[in-house]
């Protein structure tokens, strides 16, 4: 078997790294002796001028610095600020400065140079996500031969978006150095055919199989799943921390995101704030719980939406909460995956409303965590990569709060057969496709 080699912006570090990905990858990567490389997370001192191996998990992991520079034009820059906002379809917070995409270029460049000491002839390379779109091409350049793939864990946007970045064409002919581009969704690979067609150079060859700027790959979809069977325990064994239900004797709608433009927080809020004018009934009777740790805060957007956020909850609290009753609960730390298992399993409604998602592995955790003969209704945004399979939860557009607020209000009423009916379909899809599942498909397409 050949030797795996996964590439991505943040190595898991630390003894027994866990988390979604990992979990996926570590038995290919142990089986075939594989190396995970990536970025260490430091970023005060100089880029790296060679990779620093670390012990302590089951296969090789190889990680590099970065400078001051290279992190802000890299990452904060063309990734989090370019990129990142394009790709979700909010080209209007798009900060285009062109030391940016040279750091974005620079440091591709600079990692190939670093992986090239490390690697063999026949190797299969899997480059993840939008920070690392050059990769191929900067190893292609230094005579890497062998099957490279991409997975886009966000979501890839139509021509419109897709024109508004600084080298639209560029890109094209970034992916185009891969032998496999693997997407979330159907959408995301429509968007990408489509904007190829309008920007760049492809032809579809037949099937799946496209000429892209004169390259012969593969465009698939692969929806990435959670580790459905470690985390259906993890919920069941929560189960005596009632806290929820117990604490407030109010049914519990519960949100879970990295604080994010992208994932529609206010918007919920609005809801449900609509929901409380409408429904007096409900008063001290619903409570909804939002986990929210801020990121990349050195990027103002995100300042702004958590400003945002923290005045408008402080707002409806305000206005309806009583001596005993809080309406919204805010919490900004991130919380132990076990606790989190218990919080979604005592919640009776989800809240996964993103403005647009690669995927949404909430929806997935939520759906697993539920307790299969009382279950909770999972309330899902069509721009959520998950909508596309996860077609039994309460479909609704983020965008208009009174069509969320009215799937509240269906959901608190939702008879227990309902709710099980619904919950069977969605658990079925989030227990066939979990993470290893889809490593395995995309790998066995990697060839
Ligand atoms: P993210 O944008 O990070 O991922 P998501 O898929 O929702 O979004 O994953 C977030 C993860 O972080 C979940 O596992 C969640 O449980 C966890 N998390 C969030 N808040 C937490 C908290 N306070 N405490 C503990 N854990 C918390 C990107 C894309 C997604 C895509 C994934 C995977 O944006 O669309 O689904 O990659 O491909």
């Amino acid at each position: 078997m050949s030797r795996l080699v996964v590439v991505s912006n943040r190595l898991p570090l630390g003894d027994n790294p866990s988390g979604g990905l990992v979990v996926a990858l570590q038995d290919a990567l142990r089986q075939s002796g594989g190396l995970w490389i990536g970025f260490s997370g430091e970023h005060e001192g100089m880029t790296s001028t060679q990779l620093v191996f670390h012990e302590g998990a089951a296969f090789q992991r190889a990680a590099f610095d970065l400078s001051p520079e290279d992190y802000d034009s890299y990452y904060l820059g063309f990734s989090n600020s370019v990129l990142w906002p394009a790709l979700h379809g909010r080209t209007d917070l798009m900060r285009i400065v062109p030391e940016y995409l040279e750091g974005y270029r620079r440091v591709n460049a600079h990692i190939a140079d670093l992986m090239i000491p490390h690697l063999r002839e026949d190797d299969r390379i899997w480059v993840q996500d939008y920070q690392l779109f050059p990769l191929a091409s900067e190893l292609r350049k230094r005579s890497v031969t062998c099957r490279i793939g991409f997975f886009l864990h966000i979501p890839f946007p139509g021509p419109a978006e897709c024109a508004a970045l600084p080298n639209p064409t560029e890109l094209l002919d970034w992916v185009s150095e891969y032998d496999l581009v693997g997407f979330q969704a159907e959408r995301d690979r429509l968007n990408f055919m489509e904007s190829a067609r309008q920007l760049g150079d492809i032809e579809q060859v037949e099937g799946d199989v496209i000429r892209l700027s004169g390259r012969t790959l593969q465009a698939r979809v692969f929806p990435i799943g959670i580790d459905t069977a470690s985390f259906m325990t993890e919920a069941r064994n929560a189960r005596e921390e009632d806290r929820m239900r117990s604490l407030t004797g109010a049914q519990m709608m519960i949100g879970v995101d990295r604080l994010d433009y992208s994932k529609g927080i206010p918007q919920r809020f609005r809801a449900f704030q609509l929901l409380l004018e409408n429904n007096p009934d409900l008063l001290e009777k619903v409570a909804f719980l939002q986990i929210a740790p801020p990121t990349r805060k050195a990027v103002s957007a995100y300042r702004d939406i958590r400003e945002e956020t923290e005045h408008l909850a402080g707002r409806i609290n305000g206005e309806f909460a009583t001596v005993n009753w809080t309406p919204i609960r805010y919490i900004h730390r991130p919380i132990p995956r076990h606790e989190l298992a218990g919080l979604y399993r005592q919640a009776r409604i989800g809240l996964v409303t993103p403005l647009a998602d690669g995927m949404n592995l909430v929806a997935k955790e939520y759906v697993a965590a539920q307790d299969v003969s009382d279950p909770g209704v999972l309330i899902l945004s069509r721009f959520a990569g998950a909508a596309e399979t996860m077609q039994e939860a309460l479909i609704i557009n983020p965008h208009d709060p009174w069509e969320l607020a009215e799937a509240m209000a269906q959901a608190i009423q939702m008879s227990a057969n309902e709710r099980r009916r619904r919950h069977s379909a969605l658990l079925r899809d989030v227990v066939e496709h979990d993470v290893n599942w889809w490593s395995s498909e995309y790998l066995a397409a990697l060839g």
